[in-house]
């Protein structure tokens, strides 16, 4: 049995729920979530971006020469990403030069990590990571001002169409990878879904001053 990103969703749907389910995501959608919990999610997601782009640079370096076009796009639209992420936080007088907070740290640190794994399973975190955001930002429903853009920047059907070219790449990485290295890839989504997880959660718990 070959392991797929489709395999994956369908082996794990709790750990994937809880990745992509979250009172931040329907607070949002509510109107009920508070501006310090979503001014924390804002800020250290952009923490999390600058180093998400870095993986994405070594996930390039590392792809089979079929992959470099969708990877090379998906930097572009991380450099307008961290630059609309620069913009909404001056819109709300954030600080980007806040310390990440631990469950922020430990994400970076895993994708730090993954730079030693063999390509298929950088290539699975990748578009796990990608998904989650794609899938959560979508579930609660259209979201209402001022979130419709945030919703909007994960939910668009360009971006929809750049996770399904990433799980396509991963797929087809997966179908030669030893059963030892698919075992490894299935770690990492699954380290990816708890880390998705506990980063809603520690947004969601930021306290409102
Ligand atoms: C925590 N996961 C987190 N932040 C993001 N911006 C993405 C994923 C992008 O998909």
């Amino acid at each position: 049995m070959v392991l797929t990103c489709q395999s994956l969703l369908h082996t794990h749907p709790n750990a994937w729920s809880q990745a992509t389910t979250h009172p931040f995501l329907t607070g949002c959608h509510s109107g009920t979530l508070h501006s310090a919990q979503f001014n924390t999610w804002l800020v250290q997601d952009y923490l999390f971006v600058k180093d998400f782009t870095r993986m994405v640079g070594r996930v390039l370096g590392a792809a089979p020469d079929a992959d470099i076009d969708v990877l090379l796009a998906g930097l572009g639209a991380l450099k307008d990403e961290l630059l609309w992420f620069e913009a909404k936080a001056a819109e709300r007088s954030l600080d980007l030069a806040t310390p990440p907070q631990p469950t922020c740290q430990r994400y970076c640190e895993f994708m730090a990590s993954l730079t030693n794994q063999p390509y298929s399973v950088q290539a699975t975190a990748l578009w796990a990571i990608e998904y989650a955001y794609n899938q959560g930002w979508q579930r609660p429903g259209p979201m209402p001002e001022p979130y419709t853009e945030f919703a909007d920047r994960w939910g668009n059907p360009g971006f929809t169409d750049y996770v399904h070219l990433l799980a396509t790449q991963a797929d087809d990485a997966l179908v030669t990878a030893s059963p030892e290295v698919q075992t490894q890839a299935e770690a990492a989504f699954l380290q990816v879904a708890e880390l998705e997880a506990a980063f809603w959660q520690m947004a969601f718990e930021a306290a409102n001053p």
